[in-house]
């Protein structure tokens, strides 16, 4: 049994990325479900703030972001690969493409008409207007706006059409065999087709809907479920911690009490002591459950670090 734990909740597509990436390496894995809206206290104790979603916890370590969560597990279970070497900067490229364009192009898509239907039928018009408010606080500080209905209306169609084109002779956007590029940008998709409402804007894409048909097809490992309280106590309880990448030069030093915070919506700062900065990765290490320490990595690219109190 793999030891990683993924903190999500079902109908985030942030997760659905993350957990099509486990099915594709057939990893065991233990699922945390957590609240959609703030607050989030299960899991801000183990963050310190971050409150996105999804989050990986492995031992006392906890990974945010799907772009570091994806590499970490790369790493962990090389085979198959979902970063072929070859393709590193075409994935790079596209999870972009996925988790910037197409997914806030996907939003706004949300609340046409029949889409609101489907989400006033699953939530609530006051559930609804309790996630509203809070996607509204979620886009209120950071350095990418919360998108609207004319950027979706512009951008949406356009890029299904450059997927469905790039589908016709292959069955994974970068060849034979699916890659996290394909995961990045079916999230998205997968949210969409999970409106009832909405659905219908693929009709328009047959060999995007065959692909999203054969990841779909990939599945999701083998999950298995925990409750917050027995994630917290194999934080408590691990005593090693998972390996540091190779440290870089840069002006903080190791131990300075630093913050830590996304750059571009969801900009909640993480404060603990600068454990190691990498080329690609940042760690801190703070108190959680029960006081006892954990480290909490961030990606470098769209966070910021400084020195608390700056
Ligand atoms: N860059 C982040 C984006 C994650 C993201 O936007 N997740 C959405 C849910 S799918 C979110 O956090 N929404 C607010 C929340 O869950 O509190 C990542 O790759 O993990």
């Amino acid at each position: 049994m793999s030891s990683i734990i993924l903190h999500h909740f079902e109908a985030s597509p942030f997760s659905e990325k993350v957990r099509a990436l486990l099915g594709y390496k057939a990893l065991a894995w233990q699922s945390v479900l957590i609240p959609r809206i703030m607050p989030k206290p299960d899991l801000v104790a183990l963050t310190g703030g971050y409150r996105k979603t999804p989050v990986m916890q492995i031992g006392r370590d906890i990974y945010c972001d799907t772009r570091l969560i994806a590499r970490t597990i790369e790493t962990l279970e090389p085979t198959p690969p979902a970063i072929p070497s070859a393709d590193t900067a075409s994935v790079v490229a596209l999870e972009q493409f996925g988790d910037r364009q197409l997914f806030l192009a996907a939003v706004p898509a949300m609340f046409r008409p029949a889409g609101r239907a489907f989400l006033v039928e699953k939530l609530g018009e006051d559930g609804l207007a309790k996630f509203q408010a809070d996607r509204a606080d979620l886009f209120a500080n950071g350095n990418v706006a919360r998108p609207d209905a004319a950027f979706s209306e512009a951008v949406l169609p356009p890029s299904l059409a450059a997927l469905d084109a790039q589908l016709a002779a292959r069955d994974f956007l970068l060849g034979e065999q699916p890659t996290l590029a394909d995961f990045a940008v079916y999230h998205p998709v997968w949210y969409i087709r999970g409106n009832a409402g909405i659905a219908d804007l693929l009709d328009a894409y047959p060999n995007l809907l065959a692909w999203a048909d054969r990841i779909r097809a990939i599945g999701h490992g083998q999950r298995k479920d925990l409750d917050a309280a027995q994630a917290h106590s194999i934080a408590v309880e691990t005593t090693e911690w998972q390996p540091l990448p190779e440290s870089v030069a840069h002006k903080l030093a190791p131990g300075t009490t630093v913050t830590v915070a996304a750059t571009d919506y969801g900009t909640e700062a993480v404060t603990g002591q600068l454990v190691a900065i990498g080329r690609d990765v940042m760690t801190i290490e703070r108190e959680g459950p029960q006081n006892t320490p954990v480290r909490v990595h961030f990606p470098r690219a769209r966070f910021c670090v400084e020195a608390a109190g700056d």
